[in-house]
């Protein structure tokens, strides 16, 4: 009796994973393999382990709109989203939780606006170097995007 309670569950618990299994793949293949796409991407490096600034462009061709959600990398150890914030004449950054990139339309992580805090880097990084971004958005893809990184110099 025991022993058949036993393999009840273990039977309910493997039904359960396949099920979240099937879940993920088909909601995967429902958003398509490129509802985003990224493009000009590049880091403005800054010397002395000074943070980095991630810029890029990202596309939806979706007829949704998408939210990034999330910023990860594997060449740095925090990876966040910012607003630069004018106040008069002083300006600030401020933390962004999401940025909703509009239905067949795109937004600009740029200069001036948003920017991807880049701090900690986990080995050096130099101008000419190229670093990789995750990004996660809420229709569950992610996005490994390759940033080129400039020197102050190479972007003015
Ligand atoms: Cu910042």
């Amino acid at each position: 009796m025991t022993q058949m309670t036993t393999n009840r569950r273990t039977l309910f618990v493997f039904a359960g994973a396949l099920t979240l299994s099937l879940a993920f793949a088909s909601s995967a293949q429902a958003a398509g393999a490129q509802t985003i796409t990224a493009k000009n991407a590049w880091v403005r490096w800054l010397p002395n382990n000074l943070p980095a600034a991630g810029y890029v462009t990202l596309v939806n061709a979706s007829d949704k709109p998408v939210d990034l959600v999330d910023i990860s990398s594997s060449d740095y150890g925090d990876a966040m989203l910012h607003q630069t914030v004018s106040n008069g004449s002083s300006q600030k950054m401020v933390m962004v939780d999401k940025l909703t990139v509009p239905a067949h339309g795109q937004v600009a992580i740029a200069p001036g606006g948003y920017h991807v805090m880049l701090e900690d880097a986990k080995h050096k990084v130099a101008p000419g170097d190229t670093v990789h971004l995750r990004l996660k958005f809420s229709d569950g893809e992610t996005l490994d995007t390759p940033f080129a990184v400039k020197s102050p110099a190479q972007t003015k």
